[in-house]
């Protein structure tokens, strides 16, 4: 099926998450993404870019996203028929990097092709679950007893995995009495990439907490040391930004720099690029799980769509979207069943409906382009 791209739409838009966000790589009180619309003979197809307000996470910014797709990407389908999504892949490929750009259209394409032939994105992709275990991700808090209350209040509302946020100075005495605790709770830590190898002992006096991994400890780009940190701990390392593309999972792997990957559609430059990650993953039974960018409920339901793929045995960073934001811009708004699982949606695409008038009130500016 062939659809005509009329009109597309982004927007810079900013929210106001309902309790400030702390990584190892800065604070966000307010969370910063690109919402992009395509429009094709009356349907809609509507993607979220989750490049944020800063280069923390990675390199790319919002203003960086929307450059690049207003200036590269957006022109290579805009006023085109295209057959299908590997077709608006195909025509960036020449293009480098700014994965979290190319992702951000490729989820609106996903939501129109769905829409157009009535096939929700989950079966799109060939999930096959329809709610998917999920768990909280906790960011680095000022003192360890709020810290604590903070992770009893995820644990009554029904979460049974949480991950912590640490960073040095911020970490084995962060964790270690949240594990006693809470002897059972599926455990885990995210350092997004502030330590080196000479903190490897750090990580040792973590090892006998019983956690389900640890996340991303070392620079992006260094497989070799985090090879070296793999080696001398039992906890499996999960690797996360290091992770851009199938060959670079591949690599991981087999060096066993790390045992566990983290999928995320934005950093590997689309849902496609998620499933090939996966389906590698699976073949080699290696576990695989939906990593989280504070999305709205857009980006939240293409992630619970990805999560529905067999090969994801570990509960995702996919929260309730009451999580994240006093009013989302998206309907239905996704909560937290008994067993901490989310449903996946059915609706086709991505099984949301805007809301522009929530979507208006956060947007801070926003361009349209006519075939
Ligand atoms: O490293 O997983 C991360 C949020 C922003 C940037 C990086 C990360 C995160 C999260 C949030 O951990 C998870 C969520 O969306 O709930
Ligand atoms: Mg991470």
């Amino acid at each position: 099926m062939k659809l005509h791209i009329d009109e597309i739409e982004i927007r810079h838009i900013r929210m106001r998450l309902r309790s400030p966000f702390q990584t190892s790589f800065g604070v966000e009180l307010d969370r910063d993404c690109i919402i992009l619309c395509l429009r094709s003979d009356g349907i809609e197809g509507w993607g979220e870019c989750v490049a944020s307000s800063f280069p923390g996470y990675n390199y790319e910014t919002a203003e960086t996203a929307r450059h690049v797709l207003r200036d590269f990407f957006i022109p290579t389908i805009l006023g085109d028929w295209i057959e299908d999504v590997q077709s608006y892949q195909d025509r960036i490929g020449h293009y480098r990097g700014h994965n979290l750009a190319r992702a951000g259209l490729e989820m609106a394409l996903w939501d129109l092709f769905g829409k157009a032939r009535g096939q929700s994105l989950s079966a799109m992709l060939g999930g096959v679950r329809t709610s998917v275990p999920v768990g909280v991700s906790i960011g680095i808090k000022e003192d360890e007893a709020s810290l604590l209350e903070i992770v009893s209040d995820y644990i009554n509302q029904g979460y049974r995995r949480i991950k912590l946020k640490i960073k040095p100075g911020r970490d084995i005495a962060v964790v270690k009495p949240v594990r006693e605790n809470h002897p059972e709770l599926l455990l885990q830590v995210d350092a997004n990439s502030a330590y080196e190898l000479s903190h490897a002992p750090i990580f040792q006096s973590m090892d006998d907490l019983n956690l389900v991994l640890i996340e991303q400890p070392l620079a992006e780009d260094d497989i070799i040391d985090h090879r070296q940190l793999q080696a001398q701990l039992k906890t499996p390392l999960c690797l996360d930004e290091s992770i851009l593309c199938l060959r670079h999972a591949r690599q991981a792997l087999q060096l066993e720099a790390c045992r566990i990957i983290n999928i995320k559609p934005g950093r590997v430059g689309g849902l496609s690029e998620a499933v090939r990650i996966h389906d590698f993953c699976r073949a080699k039974e290696v576990p695989v799980w939906c990593g989280g960018m504070l999305e709205t409920n857009i980006g939240r339901a293409s992630n619970l769509a990805l999560a529905s793929l067999p090969g994801f045995t570990l509960p995702g960073d996919i929260s309730a979207s009451d999580r994240y934001y006093e009013i989302d811009i998206a309907e239905p708004s996704f909560s937290l069943n008994e067993d901490s699982t989310i449903d996946v949606p059915e609706g086709p695409g991505l099984g949301v409906s805007v809301e522009v008038e929530a979507l208006d009130h956060f947007t801070l500016r926003k361009e349209t382009w006519k075939a």
